[in-house]
């Protein structure tokens, strides 16, 4: 029994003295150190989500107070913190599924059933092609280096930037990050209850570091509490939310 309990309390000390040895890892320049790899400016990418006329002040699918993400967004831009820039941009055909005025008899905002799977239906918005899914006039977009378009299939909505609602398509998102050698995302933009919440989710399950700056975003509120949910949910799921 003696010998037994002094095993017990020589792998409780070698699992404690590892433990100390993993945390005690120092970080230099303040580049973030996770499980022995290092990840620096170069292998972090802004995404930032849908900052588009469409989504803004006189838009269509209007956020209340999106115009306030710009300057918020446009300084991270300029940060020089990042490896990439990356903006997503909703871009649906005109007959998309998720545009109530392409459903007889129902109303914005109305959910309905599409292949088994949950629909809002919104206003038309961000129709290829038009002024309404142009970015943000103040927006630097110019600084971007990679643009991806979601939504772009009649029969599919998009909210996350990495694949369609039903996961049935993929953008070239992930393809991308992967090939720059990204290992962790900053994520901002338009709307924090849709949009920038199914972005960071696929993020995680694609496997970066998921960081979202809530000051960068502002969420639809279709329910008053909808942007207070999403960020319990994605903390739920590992992202690390900033408030
Ligand atoms: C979005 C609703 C419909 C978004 C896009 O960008 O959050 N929301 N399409
Ligand atoms: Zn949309």
């Amino acid at each position: 029994m003696k010998t037994f309990s002094r095993k017990l309390q020589l792998s409780t000390a070698i699992a404690l003295s590892s433990t100390l040895l993993l945390t005690a890892c120092p970080s230099d320049n303040g580049n973030i150190k996770s499980s022995g790899d290092k990840i620096s400016k170069k292998n972090k990418a802004l995404l930032v989500i849908d900052v588009q006329k469409c989504f803004t002040k006189g838009g269509s699918l209007a956020v209340p107070k999106g115009d306030e993400v710009v300057p918020y967004i446009n300084k991270l831009i300029d940060s020089k913190k990042y490896g990439k820039v990356v903006l997503s941009q909703d871009w649906h055909p005109q007959n998309n599924v998720s545009f109530a005025s392409n459903h007889k008899g129902k109303k914005v905002y109305e959910v309905i059933k599409v292949d088994g799977f949950d629909q809002v239906l919104w206003p038309d918005h961000c129709v290829q092609n038009t002024d309404g899914a142009k970015f943000h006039a103040d927006l630097k977009a110019d600084k971007a280096d990679y643009v991806v378009q979601k939504g772009t299939l009649k029969d599919y909505d998009s909210y996350s930037a990495f694949e369609d609602n039903n996961g049935k398509h993929s953008t070239p998102l992930n393809a991308y990050l992967k090939k720059q050698n990204i290992k962790e995302v900053d994520i901002v933009g338009l709307a924090l209850d849709y949009c920038v919440k199914y972005t960071a989710l696929d993020a995680i399950k694609n496997g970066y570091k998921v960081n979202v700056y809530v000051d960068g975003t502002r969420a639809v509120n279709v329910n008053a509490t909808d942007g207070q949910k999403a960020i319990d949910e994605m903390k739920k799921a590992g992202v690390n939310v900033i408030e």
